[in-house]
């Protein structure tokens, strides 16, 4: 049998939005490191507006690392208490603005107007567009406009002049000092890729860096592939591909069961992309399934862990029914936090705030198995039968999906090799291998075929570490 190494994480990360640090430094201990993820996305680090709304964090006054999401102690007590179980920190960077109010007093006690903020930045650091009558972006046909107008009113920093750039760098070197290794930019195409590249430049050469440039239709002149020279970008079209088969109750598109992801239009090349299901923006608006689906989210999150495309990030946030719902704050404004103690998979239903908990379920970890594993493996042309999808990793892994209402028997050709394999969705080789027995369900792979029974809106994944 082929051992999984417990101490190499997958090339796997997890967005856990609006998770305080402490909350995040016990997550990481109890259950991020165990699972093998190699990162954790966390959410601005940075003095941000008063409110309830979880978006304030998204409206800098300052660069003291000060939140409803924890002090710098805190912070710099998670990065190191998440280092020692093998988990990096990525830090949300909010660099392309500042606030989008006209003036208030941050959370650290930073009192701010909208283009002049103390010790930082005054007017003469921001853009002013002129190109629109509010100075906000309205037509994202224009380069111009995206770049240099104001993203939903907030100040637009003029990252073109050396000294924004040079402040900028400051405040992500800062974080590098407490240990991060790296950062998600946010609002990436806000900023010319050239912006981007010269503020990257003047960070530590290992600093990794994922821009977030949502994908566009055609007539944007931004798209991801500007920005893929300072690092990887988020691939928002992987996203949009996985999702609308699933809620059809059957995988519609192509590209899913059949032939490598690589090869689809409209994606960077894998090295470059970081892949998602949803994250905190799309499960508000464009996400097609999202964790009140359930099984198919399930599925969705294994169809991307599975895949032998770009880097995958797991989101995990919290259940809400009003958009700017902020997670549970206390009479302070400082997010409570949740653990996901007893979560092992998706639940029917969620109170609003209550943590979905995404990186504590049980085939998530299998997933996570699976990925390291299947290692280099390329992806096979896709295999079905009746209502059930999926697709092997050249003789090394293999998952099926089942996205429709009702379980499925399906039987399949497979590379792997003959044997009694433990299905890592529903527990894998729990006790080892050595015990001879699953956690969950057994399945048989024979003369070259795999039969196996797919429960309704769930999958059966298998690879050659857990084979008894
Ligand atoms: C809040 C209030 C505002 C107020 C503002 C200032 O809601 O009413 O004006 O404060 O006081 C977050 C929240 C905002 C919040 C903001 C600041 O989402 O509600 O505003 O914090 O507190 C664009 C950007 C992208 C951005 C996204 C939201 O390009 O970078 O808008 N995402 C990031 C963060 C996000 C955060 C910010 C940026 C700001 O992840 O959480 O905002 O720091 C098209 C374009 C996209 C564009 C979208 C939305 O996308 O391509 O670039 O994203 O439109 O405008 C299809 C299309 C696709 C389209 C998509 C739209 O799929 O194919 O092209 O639909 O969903």
């Amino acid at each position: 049998p082929v051992a999984v190494d417990r101490e190499k994480p997958a090339d796997a990360g997890v967005q856990l939005f609006q998770r305080p640090w402490t909350s995040i430094a016990e997550e990481c201990e109890s259950t991020i490191g165990p699972a093998g993820f190699a990162w954790v996305l966390t959410s601005p680090p940075q003095e941000h507006i008063e409110g309830a709304q979880w978006w304030t964090s998204y409206q800098p006054v300052s660069y003291r690392v000060e939140s409803k999401l924890g002090t710098e102690a805190e912070f710099a007590d998670m990065v190191s208490r998440c280092a020692a179980v093998g988990v990096a920190v990525i830090a949300d960077a909010v660099v392309n603005h500042m606030a989008g109010i006209d003036a208030g007093t941050g959370v650290a006690g930073t009192a701010f107007t909208h283009y002049d903020y103390p010790g930082l930045y005054d007017e003469g650091d921001f853009h002013h567009c002129g190109l629109t009558a509010d100075d906000d972006i309205a037509d994202y046909s224009s380069r111009e406009q995206v770049q240099t107008c104001e993203l939903s009113n907030l100040a637009d920093l003029d990252t073109g002049s050396a000294t924004v750039r040079e402040t900028i760098a400051g405040s992500l070197r800062h974080l590098r000092d407490l240990g991060v290794a790296g950062f998600r930019i946010d609002a990436a195409k806000h900023m010319a890729a050239a912006d981007v590249q010269a503020i990257v430049d003047l960070l530590p050469e290992d600093t990794v860096i994922m821009s977030e440039v949502i994908r566009g239709s055609g007539s944007e002149p931004v798209q991801p592939e500007e920005y893929t020279g300072a690092g990887k970008v988020f691939e928002f079209q992987y996203a949009r591909d996985l999702g609308p088969g699933l809620k059809a109750g059957v995988i519609t598109d192509p590209a899913l069961g059949a032939g490598p992801a690589s090869a689809r239009p409209l994606h960077v090349p894998s090295a470059d992309a970081v892949v998602f299901v949803d994250n905190h923006d799309t499960e508000r608006g464009e996400a097609s399934v999202t964790y009140r689906d359930g099984g198919l989210y399930l599925i969705a999150n294994a169809l991307m862990l599975a895949d032998d495309y770009g880097t995958p990030v797991v989101y995990s946030g919290y259940a809400f029914s009003d958009r700017d719902a902020g997670a549970p704050q206390d009479a302070d404004g400082r997010v409570i936090g949740w653990d996901c103690a007893g979560v092992t998979g998706p639940k029917a239903q969620y109170a609003d705030g209550e943590g979905v908990c995404t990186e504590a379920w049980t085939a998530i970890a299998g997933l996570l198995e699976l990925r390291r594993i299947a290692a280099d493996a390329p992806r096979l042309p896709g295999v079905g039968d009746g209502d059930v999808d999926g697709f092997e990793r050249d003789t090394r892994a293999l998952l099926l999906v089942n996205p429709s209402e009702a379980d499925a028997a399906a039987t399949v050709p497979v590379g792997l090799p003959d044997g009694r394999y433990c299905d890592v969705i529903s527990g894998g080789a729990g006790g080892g291998i050595s015990a001879g027995a699953c956690a969950g369900t057994t399945v048989t792979v024979s003369g070259g075929t795999v039969t196996a029974d797919v429960p309704a809106e769930g999958a059966i994944a298998l690879h050659i570490g857990a084979r008894l």
